[in-house]
């Protein structure tokens, strides 16, 4: 059985898509990165880096409990312990290797700082927008280019990468991504929502978030942005 602890931000909800590709037992732990859980001694212990998904995973390697952090290496680990959704070719599964990662090193760090610039930080500083901004425009266009070559991310077969990429590239519309200009790129977005494990997801995703809003009624919101106040959280709850 898989414990995932994690909320439904675009790195939780690839591993519930994998979850539930994989037709396994899962239960989703909620926590509330809004309210500042990912803080709490609890989870430290999970989680050092104080950041969402994290699985327990009760039948680990060599028996009992297996806990990990990192939602690629997570994807990785629940490939090789079912043997699914990674290729066995090893040309293929090294394509896949490259393309989880490029997910991990840049779509993920770049969109995520677009979205702080764009919405949430403090001052209008232009210069950090533009950059993000023009970083995610170019990652959809090497994606486009991607899905020309290959009829999925990874390879020719659907793997874990297309699990890592797919929720982050949700907000594509935001973006200025059309079909007219990213026609490869919107074949496979297509494909992937038209997934039942995707679309199962998506209704998760969704559930999850109205449960944590209600449950976060009458609560106090931590600034999730404030790095100097996360970083005086993180120092509080793991002081010696
Ligand atoms: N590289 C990590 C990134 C995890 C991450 O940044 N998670 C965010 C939500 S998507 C989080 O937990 N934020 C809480 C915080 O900033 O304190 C992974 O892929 O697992």
């Amino acid at each position: 059985m898989i414990e995932l602890h994690s909320s439904p931000t675009p790195n939780g909800q690839k591993v519930m898509i994998m979850l539930e590709e994989l037709g396994i037992e899962w239960k989703h732990h909620d926590v509330n990165i809004r309210l500042g859980e990912q803080f709490s001694p609890e989870y430290l212990k999970l989680s050092p880096n104080n950041r969402i998904p994290t699985i327990v995973d009760t039948d680990g390697p060599g028996g009992g409990r297996y806990t990990m952090m990192e939602s690629g290496a997570i994807l990785w680990y629940l490939a090789e312990k079912t043997g699914r959704f990674i290729p066995k070719d090893a040309r293929k599964r090294y394509d896949t290797l490259q393309w989880l990662i490029f997910q991990m090193a840049h779509v993920g760090p770049m969109f995520g700082q677009a979205n702080h610039f764009n919405n949430y930080a403090k001052d209008n500083i232009q210069y950090a927008k533009d950059r993000y901004n023009n970083e995610s425009v170019r990652l959809y266009r090497v994606l486009d280019n991607r899905a020309r070559a290959s009829t999925w991310m990874g390879c020719d077969e659907y793997t874990v990468a297309d699990m890592a990429i797919y929720p982050w590239t949700k907000g594509h519309p935001d973006r200025g991504i059309t079909e007219a200009e990213y026609p490869h790129f919107m074949r496979w977005f297509k494909a992937m929502e038209a997934r039942p494990a995707v679309q199962r997801n998506n209704a998760m995703a969704a559930e999850i978030r109205a449960r944590m809003t209600k449950a976060a009624e009458g609560k106090e919101a931590i600034n999730l942005y404030d790095t100097k106040d996360n970083a005086a959280r993180l120092a509080g709850a793991t002081r010696r």
